[in-house]
């Protein structure tokens, strides 16, 4: 560190015990920063006598009364080193001659300290948000003495306090909104000056709106979500921006101040949904935080066609059933037959009965669609089967007994029965009525023609196959005849006829050859003599006229 003094010594020459310096004039005076040590720079005129023998330097704190001494010999300039800036200096400068004869001291030059003040704002703080009045404290302290701080706005003096505390008050409402540079400046008994600058944003108002949002969710949230939020201000809200995880997703600058929130494009999980509200000098309400977890269902529900089992034939109605889970839950199965919808299944169970009348013989493919709440689809596995429903009626007739045959006794009834599938049974008809009903191999049973009238009769039999077609035969028509054979009248028959005609045992000649047995059957004459069974006998008794 370097001070420079420059004294300009005029000696008088002509008598060395009366040696004075008689001018020592400071020409320059520099010095670095006061925290360190000062080296101060001398220089004097010269003493223009003979017998000059050098110089001495003396130098004290706050005058001369106490005093260092430097011998600087003929030199008319010296650096007096590590000197405490903090500290005021004297100097002067002796001459002596070759006989030691010293002058007295030149003229006095005095560095003051050089250790400014420090002075600080303490409020408001750099850059912070101000208006109408504000009070600005600064502190300022120094190591001797602060006189008095000033209070610059953008480098114009606004006002000057001398004593503690050095407080401001700054009217902003005479400034336009923008930014200020505010500086401290304190002084001390030296001259030393101590400044601090800070930024002042000066607004028109402090107030800052309030702000809350909702988000109309209960449980996760999922797909897009609108938040909601509603912000008033003094004066007006002239923004509101919507912070997702504090990272702005949007900014809307009337109301209504609504975010649709798109969860989708976001993993799964927690999030933080607030608001800031802005006012047009900038004011800035925040919201409570909201928290919502998202979660969008993204996996596809599994399904599988449980009946019928793939390459199953199906016949008449079936049901068809499936089975289906998802992460989240089903919310309906779609049943499809060959691609085309056919049920949809909303409930626990996931089946349908399908008519399979309603389809073609063939081969035909079974699947189901799962759905999840989210529009996920879980596609089956195709069940490939076989539908094959049996239309055909059977071929049924009777092969015994033949037509028109007479019969009696207890007889054989059978048919002949063929179907494309099978024959499940065969009934027999009597007249119409069931009669009998065969199962076996063998279509027939026994008819006992004894319990049914002589007489003509109609036989017929029905074949049903498992699928409930009917095949129906022709009729036969029998005759049933159960009359003993007929029994031949005799003379002797008439014989006896004759002997109960006449009353007696043994007829008479007479009555032998007057009475003629003759057998009248139906109204005709019987010339053998005989009579059959039913005939109606008509006996004529000529001799008594008698008819019987
Ligand atoms: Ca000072
Ligand atoms: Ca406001
Ligand atoms: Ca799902
Ligand atoms: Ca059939």
């Amino acid at each position: 560190m370097m001070a420079a003094i420059r004294f300009f010594c005029t000696c008088r020459g002509d008598h060395m015990k009366t040696t004075q310096i008689i001018a020592i004039i400071l020409i320059s005076l520099v010095w670095a920063a006061a925290a360190s040590a000062l080296d101060v720079q001398l220089s004097w005129d010269p003493n223009s006598e003979a017998d000059l023998a050098g110089y001495k330097v003396y130098y004290g704190v706050d005058g001369l009364t106490t005093t260092e001494v430097q011998d600087v010999s003929n030199q008319t300039i010296a650096t007096i080193a590590g000197l405490d800036p903090a500290k005021n200096y004297s100097f002067a400068v002796t001459a002596y001659n070759t006989s030691s004869i010293e002058s007295s001291y030149s003229n006095i030059v005095t560095v003051l300290e050089s250790v400014p003040p420090s002075v600080s704002i303490s409020s408001p703080g750099n850059n912070a948000r101000v208006s109408d009045t504000v009070l600005i404290s600064a502190s300022a302290t120094d190591n001797v003495g602060v006189d008095k701080v000033e209070l610059l706005v953008d480098g114009v003096l606004h006002s000057t306090v001398t004593a503690e505390p050095y407080q401001f008050s700054l009217d902003t409402k005479t400034l336009l909104p923008g930014a200020y540079s505010i500086t401290a400046k304190a002084y001390d008994a030296a001259g030393n000056i101590g400044t601090t600058t800070i930024s002042l944003n000066v607004v028109s108002e402090l107030t800052p709106p309030t702000v809350s949002c909702s988000v109309p969710v209960t449980g996760s949230a999922s797909g897009s979500v609108t938040v909601s939020c509603s912000a008033a201000d003094d004066v007006a809200v002239t923004r509101v921006e919507f912070y997702i995880n504090n990272v702005m997703g949007a900014a809307v600058n009337t109301i209504p101040y609504q975010y649709a929130w798109d969860t989708t494009s976001i993993p799964n999980g927690q999030y933080t949904i607030a608001a800031k509200a802005f006012d047009a000098a900038g004011n800035v309400g925040v919201s409570a935080d909201n928290i919502v977890t998202v979660f969008n269902d993204t996996s596809a529900p599994t399904v599988s066609i449980v009946l019928p089992a793939n390459n199953d034939t199906l016949s008449g109605t079936v049901s068809i059933s499936a089975s289906a889970s998802d992460n989240v839950g089903i919310s309906k199965v779609e049943f499809y037959l060959d691609g085309i919808l056919k049920a949809t299944s909303n409930g626990d169970l996931y089946s349908y009965p399908l008519d399979t009348l309603t389809t073609t013989n063939g081969s035909h493919i079974i699947s189901a669609k799962a759905y999840d709440a989210a529009g996920n689809i879980g596609v089956s596995a195709d069940s490939i089967v076989t539908v094959f429903n049996d239309t055909s009626a059977p071929a049924v007739s009777i092969v015994l007994p033949a037509n028109s045959g007479t019969l009696s006794g207890t007889v054989s009834i059978s048919a002949s029965a063929s179907d494309n599938v099978g024959i499940s049974k065969v009934e027999f008809y009597l007249d119409g009525i069931l009669k009998a009903t065969s199962n076996g191999d063998y279509y027939g049973y026994l008819l006992d023609t004894l319990t049914i009238a002589d007489g003509t009769h109609s036989i017929a039999a029905k074949a049903y196959d498992a699928a409930g077609n009917i095949g129906q035969s022709g009729e036969i028509l029998i005759s049933i005849s159960n009359v003993p054979p007929p029994v031949a009248f005799t003379i002797t028959d008439a014989m006896l006829a004759l002997q109960i005609a006449v009353g007696r045992t043994i007829p008479t000649d007479s009555e032998r050859t007057l009475l003629d047995v003759a057998p009248y059957i139906n109204g005709s004459s019987v010339p053998d003599g005989k009579i059959n069974v039913n005939d109606v006998i008509v006996i004529l008794a000529k001799i008594t006229g008698k008819i019987i």
